[in-house]
């Protein structure tokens, strides 16, 4: 690295920073930190589970944890801070015209509070007794297990402290500190979906805070709200829990979702579909019912009879506005001159990956149904469709829609799509034939060995084969983007002739306050307007 380079890099800068684009790039270095972290324990788990008896490990504790760190890792440490804190922090201000976020030494306690949580997570691989009690912490199992609960409490704590400063922050930003002309219906979809993202944050993390605060005051000071033999219950838990946990999903879905439609409307050159349907019907009716649809994850649990067709309602109900995204984005195609650059593949990656999620999560919605296939491996590559590979395409697919912005510098194209067919072969592999092992044998999750379902072994060969497919595509893209960093050509300043604010009305990359003077928009001003 140059010595200019060196000199860029002032690390006490960094720290003390309360830049909201430098903020959001230490985000993206966590996350990315985490996903890596998490993805290495995904393929311990995927060489385990290649063929019958012990691979890699002979101990089921070991598998557990791996489990354990993966599923903690993926959702609490990548994808809602890679979303929520890495492009929310980095687009809001530009995209609505601001000098910074309205709060920012908040902003950067924030990300100081995730930071913690990180490194308690990593706690996980050096602590005698490490948490195996899977991402749920469900009890009684959590209270009674020699694992490590305490750890598991206090980093969720954490990032929950960290997301609610954060929202608390971007929703401050959205309502005060829009550039004058800049009227709630010109704002950019991905601004609103953050919007309803961070409601959610608000309204949902203190209920997984309260639970996991009692599973700390079960199991280090006996009090028994879970502990069914004096009284308490789990399924208590498992309510707070989920209460949290499904509109967490949103949270990650609704800025994912968001990032897809600002790649779409660019590389479509085309307006918005239906705008107002899909903020106020998709965005705010996703948020409006996300807290109502927690006791699917129950069917199974002891729920009230009373209480099953309601949930099995609402939540086939909740795929209306999920839908109206769906058309949203699709309609925005409609007609489009589609030019299929790197950005524009992952978010046909994503169409397809969110749509077979989609698809498969309505026979879970069926409580009849759902009873035989929960616990079987149709769950697992359920959710890894809808939830975790569609926002991880979206997430990569966003950061090469941004790179030029962020860096000033142009990723090299072929090695961008190179990456994605990988990354999509690979992730369809992978997760299609866990569905199908899951639909077809029963096959059980969250188990270390199958040696009871032999009929299955050389279809988790091929889906292991398949996750190394996708550990290939990471190292490409890794490649591209470092290539890029080192050695990649200066970019135009709006290479996508994008019509929206961060690229029409500041330079790559922006300097801090982000814009040469201050904004104003005219009263035609829309930044979707491919028409001129
Ligand atoms: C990138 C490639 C990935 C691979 C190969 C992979 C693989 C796996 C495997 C093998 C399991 C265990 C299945 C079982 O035995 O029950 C699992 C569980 C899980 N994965 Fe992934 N995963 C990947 C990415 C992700 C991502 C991006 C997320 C983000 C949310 C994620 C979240 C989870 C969760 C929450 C679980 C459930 C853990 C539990 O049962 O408690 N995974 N994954
Ligand atoms: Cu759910």
């Amino acid at each position: 690295m140059s010595t200019r380079a060196k000199r860029g890099f002032r690390l006490k800068e960094w720290i003390f920073t309360t830049d909201h684009k430098r903020v959001a790039v230490l985000y993206l270095a966590g996350s990315f930190t985490a996903f890596f972290l998490a993805g290495v324990m995904a393929m311990l788990m995927r060489t385990e589970l290649s063929s019958i008896g012990p691979t890699i490990t002979d101990n089921p504790a070991t598998y557990n944890t791996w489990l354990y760190f993966h599923g903690a890792a993926m959702i609490l440490g990548y994808l809602i801070p890679a979303l929520t804190g890495f492009f929310a922090n980095y687009y809001v201000p530009l995209m609505i015209g601001a000098k910074d976020v309205a709060f920012p030494r908040v902003n950067a306690l924030s990300f100081w509070l995730y930071f913690a949580g990180i490194v308690l997570a990593l706690l996980t691989f050096v602590v005698p007794d490490p948490p195996d009690i899977m991402w749920t912490g469900y009890p009684p199992y959590s209270i009674f297990s020699p694992g490590n609960t305490a750890l598991y409490s206090f980093t969720v704590l954490l990032m929950g402290f960290s997301s609610i400063a954060g929202g608390i922050n971007l929703l401050t930003t959205v309502i005060r500190m829009r550039a004058p002309g800049m009227t709630w219906n010109k704002l950019n979809i991905f601004v609103w979906c953050t919007m309803g993202a961070f409601v959610l944050q608000l309204l949902f993390v203190p209920f997984i805070g309260v639970a996991v605060i009692m599973l700390l005051l079960d199991k280090y000071l006996g009090m028994n709200f879970f502990n069914a033999a004096a009284g308490g219950s789990a399924v208590i838990y498992e309510n707070i829990f989920w209460f949290y946990s499904h509109p967490a999903v949103y949270v990650i879905l609704l800025p994912a979702i968001g990032l897809i439609y600002e790649i779409t409307a660019t590389f479509a050159r085309n307006r918005v579909f239906n705008y107002k349907g899909t903020v106020y019907g998709g965005i705010w009716g996703v948020v409006a019912l996300s807290g109502v649809v927690w006791g699917h994850h129950l069917y199974v649990s002891a729920m009230p009879a009373w209480l099953t067709p309601i949930i099995t309602f609402t939540t086939l109900l909740i795929s209306v506005p999920v839908g109206l995204l769906v058309i949203g984005l699709l309609g925005t195609l409609y007609r489009g001159s589609i030019e299929f650059k790197t950005p524009m593949l992952y978010a046909s990656g994503f169409f397809f990956l969110f749509l077979i999620g989609g698809l498969t999560g309505i026979p879970n919605a069926l409580s009849a149904i759902y009873s035989h296939i929960h616990g079987t491996y149709w769950i697992p590559g359920h959710f890894h469709y809808v939830m975790a590979i569609s926002a991880t395409t979206a997430v990569i697919g966003g950061v090469y829609y941004v790179f030029p912005k962020l860096t000033g510098k142009q990723y090299n194209e072929t090695l961008g799509k190179l990456g994605f067919v990988l990354f999509f072969i690979g992730a369809n592999i992978t997760f299609g034939l866990t569905m199908y092992m899951g639909a077809a044998y029963g096959m059980p999750r969250r188990y270390y060995d199958y040696a009871q379902f032999p009929e299955v072994e050389r279809l988790q060969y091929i889906t292991t084969l398949g996750s190394y497919i996708i550990l290939l595509a990471a190292i490409v893209i890794a490649v591209s983007w470092l290539h890029a960093l080192i050695a990649g050509k200066k970019s135009e300043e709006n290479p996508w002739g994008s019509r929206s604010l961060e690229w029409t009305h500041s330079v790559s990359p922006p300097p801090p306050g982000n814009f040469p003077e201050e904004v104003r928009l005219a009263d035609d001003w829309d930044p979707y307007d491919y028409t001129k």
